[in-house]
């Protein structure tokens, strides 16, 4: 197979949401988005491949942010892309050692990764599931539930997700809104699987405080120190009962490998963008379940694009907790794709050709601020 890329674009969306998603680190009511459409030939044939970028707007849940991932991916990415495939060709499982060189910006890397393995997988006419050899054909979906204005309103919004069908529910959680509506949905609801997000809101300090939610028997806690505390994030765990989940802090196998050796995770939350692709987490799978830690697939608010390639992913054997992979309607009214609905509580994992279905064009542009392409050729 030769694969060569003519041009990328870049779509700057902007997509409402349904209701305002509140963290510990900000209150989005439009998701505002890179999708990243690759041209390419593959063995002389014209593909397009799409993918997605986890970016926020803003870098405050990871360092990227989407102004500056077009600016690497312009100014450094694309340049190695382009010189890896006039000298001996490039193929979407090289990308990443191409783009080696340059340091973090793994989303930026992984939006492009995907856009070059969805090329890659359409010439070839099989399925991101087929390629990872996934067997299911369904994924338990579980909902990722924002800080709300008041404990009765989470309940209700709480007793909403759970007549649709979500199997798991995750409450975000921050200081000064953690126990109180924990104890609350537990009590209203004793057998529901739940579970705790503080994307990174506590320090060590706290950790009598959070050794509090122990008591409503959660699946787990997840990232409740910052990015870089694995070592803290071991001596939590020492303290609490709850099992320790990372998010942020793991951003490869190596550092997968380094927080399950140190204790600082007894689960692992894979997010293909924050580890720089679809294939890095794969790998993190691989690694967790050699050790027989438990991962899940989070998400960042995907259209359908990433939506469907995280079904896929989470179809691997290692994912055995229901992952953030939502029916479209928990964030979007239209999506750019065909919806992903809910299924008696599951996602369907995709099966055409490619890791994504292509997205709408009358959608895609109604939701587009700009559009940017540079040619790799
Ligand atoms: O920490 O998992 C997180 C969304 C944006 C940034 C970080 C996180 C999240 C979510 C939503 O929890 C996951 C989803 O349903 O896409
Ligand atoms: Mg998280």
């Amino acid at each position: 197979m030769t694969l060569k890329i003519i041009s990328v674009t870049y779509h700057s969306l902007e997509i409402p949401l349904v209701t305002p998603f509140t963290t510990s680190f900000s209150t989005q009511t439009a998701r505002k988005m890179l999708v990243v459409e690759v041209n390419a030939e593959v063995d002389g044939t014209q593909v397009t491949g799409w993918g997605e970028c986890g970016a926020l707007a803003e870098p405050v849940y990871s360092e990227e942010y989407n102004a500056g991932v077009l600016d690497v991916s312009e100014t450094f990415l694309l340049p190695l892309l382009g010189a890896a495939q006039r000298d001996g060709g490039i193929t979407a499982e090289t990308v990443g050692k191409h783009l080696e060189p340059i340091v973090g910006h793994r989303m930026a890397k992984s939006a492009l990764e995907m856009a070059i393995l969805d090329a890659q997988l359409r010439a070839a006419g099989i399925s991101f599931a087929e390629y990872l050899g996934v067997t299911r054909d369904r994924v338990p979906s579980g909902v990722s539930v924002g800080i709300q204005d008041s404990v009765p309103r989470l309940l209700d919004v709480v007793d909403g997700y759970l007549d649709e069908g979500y199997q798991r529910i995750k409450l975000k959680i921050k200081p000064g809104w953690d126990v109180d509506p924990v104890r609350a949905v537990r009590e209203a609801h004793p057998d529901v699987a739940l579970q705790v997000d503080a994307n990174a809101a506590y320090t060590l300090v706290d950790a009598a405080h959070l050794t509090k939610l122990d008591a409503y028997d959660l699946l787990l806690i997840e990232q409740p120190l910052a990015e870089d505390d694995l070592r803290q994030h071991a001596e939590l765990a020492r303290v609490m009962r709850t099992p320790m989940c990372l998010d942020e802090s793991v951003v490869s196998a190596a550092s997968a490998a380094d927080a399950i050796s140190m204790g600082a995770a007894a689960i692992i939350n894979i997010k293909p963008s924050r580890v720089g692709g679809y294939l890095e987490a794969r790998r993190i799978h691989d690694v967790a379940s050699a050790h027989g830690t438990a991962v899940w697939c989070g998400g960042m608010l995907e259209t359908g694009i990433g939506r469907g390639a995280n079904a896929a992913l989470a179809g691997m054997p290692g994912f055995t907790l229901p992952g953030d992979i939502s029916a479209s309607s928990r964030f979007y009214a239209q999506d750019i794709t065909t919806p992903f609905v809910l299924e008696d509580g599951f996602i369907r994992i995709p099966t055409a050709p490619g890791l994504c279905e292509l997205p709408n064009e009358d959608t895609l542009a109604g939701f587009t601020k700009a559009t940017r392409t540079v040619k790799v050729g």
